[in-house]
């Protein structure tokens, strides 16, 4: 059982030499615009702290979170850590430029910034086979340092039908129906996708006999 202990907004930057020095621990959010970064945040927090829209483009700075998360069992444990969220890429309506300006950008930013633990990647649960997220993916495998995890969730489940939510089960994914302000209990609800992130911040691995602990890609 984890309890979010504080959880608060600390910055906003518009470009890596104005983000906070990286000296606490760090969760990113990354996804296509419009995933649920930002609902997912919220979620997670328990309180809204990030703005979420239903138009596009909504997050346009890199956000950053102050949080103190505190497990209660087995064992007394507390972390701080911060989460930041950041503006979706495959935004359409600015120019060619500009989304190449933020991807190099983004791309300075997941390679340097060495406070990050884990990568949280959020892909719609409808669209698991587009060409920006398995470039993504590969793109943080190929960044990632041994202290770095990796967790790719499934957003939107509530928009799938039974059939097809039964194959994300079937494979283990994780998945989130943010909007409901619950995560699908028979996944095993928020505290579940809770006990995900402190594990992989904390950098405690899969491990199949525990279902607690983080699936690590
Ligand atoms: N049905 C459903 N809607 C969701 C879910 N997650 C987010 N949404 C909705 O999707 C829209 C976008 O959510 P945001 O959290 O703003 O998305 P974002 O990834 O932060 O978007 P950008 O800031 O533009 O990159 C909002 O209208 C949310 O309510 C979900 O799991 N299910
Ligand atoms: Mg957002």
């Amino acid at each position: 059982m984890i309890c979010i202990k504080e959880a608060s907004f600390l910055t906003s930057a518009t470009k890596l030499s104005f983000c906070p020095p990286p000296d606490v621990m760090e969760v990113v959010f990354l996804g296509r615009s419009n995933v649920g970064k930002s609902t997912f945040i919220n979620l997670l927090l328990e309180k809204n702290l990030a703005k979420s829209s239903s138009t596009p483009g909504k997050t346009q700075l890199i956000n950053f979170f102050h949080t103190i998360w505190e497990r209660k069992a087995p064992f007394m444990q507390t972390a701080t850590f911060r989460l930041i969220d950041l503006p979706g890429f495959g935004y359409a309506k600015v120019s060619k430029a500009t989304k190449k300006h933020w991807e190099h950008h983004l791309w300075e930013f997941l390679h340097q910034r060495i406070s990050i633990k884990l990568f949280v990647h959020l892909i719609d649960a409808r669209h698991t086979n587009l060409q920006a997220d398995t470039t993504l993916q590969n793109l943080l495998h190929s960044i990632a340092r041994p202290d770095q995890r990796i967790l790719s969730v499934y957003t939107k489940f509530d928009k799938l039908n039974k059939n097809q939510q039964h194959i994300f089960y079937q494979k283990g994914r994780v998945v989130v129906s943010n909007n409901d302000k619950m995560i699908n209990k028979k996944f095993g609800g928020k505290a579940k996708i809770q006990e995900m992130i402190l594990n992989g911040v904390l950098g405690i691995d899969a491990n199949r006999d525990d279902d607690t602990k983080t699936h690590i890609e």
